[in-house]
Order: structure tokens, then C-alpha cells, then sequence
């Protein structure tokens, strides 16, 4: 299967790695010929093991495959919209990106098949050939619009663990509520996802943003039992959560993707996911 992943980042390189492995042929689309080049020439290392990839940094080369992963940002959805729309409508489109706000994004792409997904591994960036799978997960793929069957290739693939889900509006919000536990406390207090386990202060600040979470999602203790929360932290330990990453590297934070989103839709008070928030906006202020 030819698959066709855009976006460079941690989780667009982790898997790359994961898909080739898995003997899918993928290309990556970047966003520099630099790193085009460079992925061309040296492949990706993936925890000290090589894997070779195509690179292009050009969409209008965009070979025929079928299927294309968007790990892009949310935020650079937006940029590529007039590129997504010239792509032939048979070529189905995976979009990983966190929060909900991409299910409207994905209406003014009317022509395609559309599945959204939830990727719960942990993945860093080392360099821009080099990334470290810090923690194993699965990606769980649900579908927007089309036909399941369409999806279903990357469901059975020896080193992509992946899942189904009936509901992509309850698949995406559950993410939601697990970065805004974890995201912003392991931004704001520079720790490791395990971190969050085994420091008490941090602990005790998980459990109250759960607690005021479920407070304003009586759907949340069914969604995202705290036993899970605290499963993915121990899963993915050694990980720097990509807000944190994001914080540590000066890149724009996907706090109102993510925090700002789900302040609003609680219509009421989440004090400590409130301060957690204007915390971190205050470090973005330029
Ligand atoms: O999605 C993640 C992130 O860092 O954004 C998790 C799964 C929390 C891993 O760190």
C-alpha cells in the first residue's frame, strides 16, 4: 500500500517508521527541501534503527497513493487547504491532528473520504531525520465521510497498532480531555509525561483537573476513566508531551485548540485548567 504522510514532525516521522515497517511504501511530504533532501540521503532514524522514506517538499508532485496521513498541526491546516482540494477525490485523507476544531475544516473538503483519528503514542523529535518512539500506543481511526472499508488497510498492519471507533466526535473529544490533562501541567511545570505519576504535587493537580473535568463532562468518568489517564502516562513516561515540546522549542502552543476549547465548551468555571492556561498564554505574549 502506498501511503502519504504529510508533515515531518515527531508523530508524521514515528509513523513513517511504523508503516514502512509495516511494508506499506510511504512518502513523506514535507515542508523544506532541506529536509526533503536530507530524509532523501539519510532516511529517518527511528530510536537508532534506519528507515529509508521518500521525501518530497512539493505537492504537486503528490504520487498517486492509497491514502494521505495529515500529522500537520491544526494550524497549518489552513495553508494547505487550496492543495487538499486539488488532490483527485479518490484519494482518501487520514487527518491526526489534536482537538475538534479540523471536523469543520474537513466540510470545505467536500469531495474526499475523510477518517479522523487519535494517535496516543509518544513521539519526539530529535532532529529533522531523527525522531525517538518514547512510548507505545496505538492510533484509533474513525470515520468522517465514506466508506470504513476505504480505511480499513491501516488496520491491519503488523507495526501500526491501530483501532476502530464508531464515533469520531466522541473518539476526537476524548483526545481533547487527555491532552488537557496532561498537555498543559507537563507545560507549564516542565515534566515527563511519567512525571506527572510519581511527583505528588503534580499528581494531586492531575486529579483535580479530572475532577472539574468530570465535574463539567458527567461523560468524561465513561469517555476517559481516570485508570486510563494514568495508564498513558505510564505508558508513554519518558515522553515530552508536544506542548511542552512546543513550549521548550518557542513554537506557537496548541493551547486554544486544546485548553481554550474545552474551557469554553464546559460553560462553567475549570479554575486549575483556567490558570493552567493563562499561565501558559502569558509565555506566548510577543
Ligand atoms: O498526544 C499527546 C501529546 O503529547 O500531545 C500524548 C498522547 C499526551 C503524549 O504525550
Amino acid at each position: 500500500m502506498n501511503v502519504i504522510i504529510a508533515g515531518a514532525g515527531a508523530v508524521g516521522m514515528l509513523l513513517s517508521c511504523l508503516l514502512q515497517e509495516s511494508g506499506c511504501r510511504v512518502t513523506l511530504l514535507t515542508r523544506s527541501k532541506e529536509q526533503a533532501d536530507l530524509l532523501n540521503a539519510e532516511g529517518i532514524v527511528k530510536n537508532g534503527e534506519d528507515f529509508r522514506v521518500k521525501a518530497i517538499p512539493d505537492w504537486e508532485a503528490v504520487p498517486l497513493g492509497a491514502m494521505l496521513v495529515l500529522t500537520v498541526k491544526y494550524g497549518d491546516l489552513a495553508g494547505l487547504r487550496h492543495k487538499l482540494a486539488a488532490l483527485p477525490a479518490e484519494l482518501p485523507l487520514v487527518f491526526l491532528q489534536n482537538g475538534m476544531l479540523h471536523l469543520q475544516f474537513a466540510e470545505s473538503l467536500p469531495q474526499q473520504q475523510i477518517a479522523v483519528g487519535s494517535v496516543e503514542h509518544g513521539a519526539q523529535k530529535v532532529s529533522s531525520n531523527e525522531v525517538c518512539h518514547t512510548g507505545r500506543g496505538k492510533v484509533t481511526l474513525a470515520v468522517l465521510r465514506g466508506e470504513k472499508e476505504v480505511f480499513q488497510p491501516l488496520l491491519h498492519l503488523p507495526y501500526f497498532p491501530a483501532a476502530w471507533h464508531e464515533d469520531a466526535g466522541a473518539l476526537l473529544f476524548r483526545k481533547v480531555l487527555l491532552n488537557c490533562l496532561i498537555n498543559p501541567l507537563t507545560a507549564v511545570l516542565e515534566l515527563k509525561n511519567g512525571e506527572l505519576l510519581t511527583n505528588p504535587h503534580a499528581f494531586t493537580l492531575l486529579q483535580s483537573i479530572y475532577k472539574e473535568l468530570s465535574e463539567a463532562y458527567p461523560e468524561m468518568e465513561h469517555l476517559l476513566p481516570f485508570a486510563q489517564v494514568v495508564a498513558l502516562c505510564r505508558s508513554t513516561a519518558a515522553n515530552t508531551s508536544s506542548m511542552l515540546a512546543d513550549r521548550l522549542s518557542g513554537r506557537r502552543l496548541e493551547l486554544d485548540t486544546i485548553v481554550g476549547y474545552t474551557l469554553k465548551r464546559a460553560g462553567q468555571e475549570l479554575p486549575v485548567l483556567n490558570t493552567l492556561y493563562y499561565l501558559l498564554k502569558a509565555t506566548e505574549v510577543d
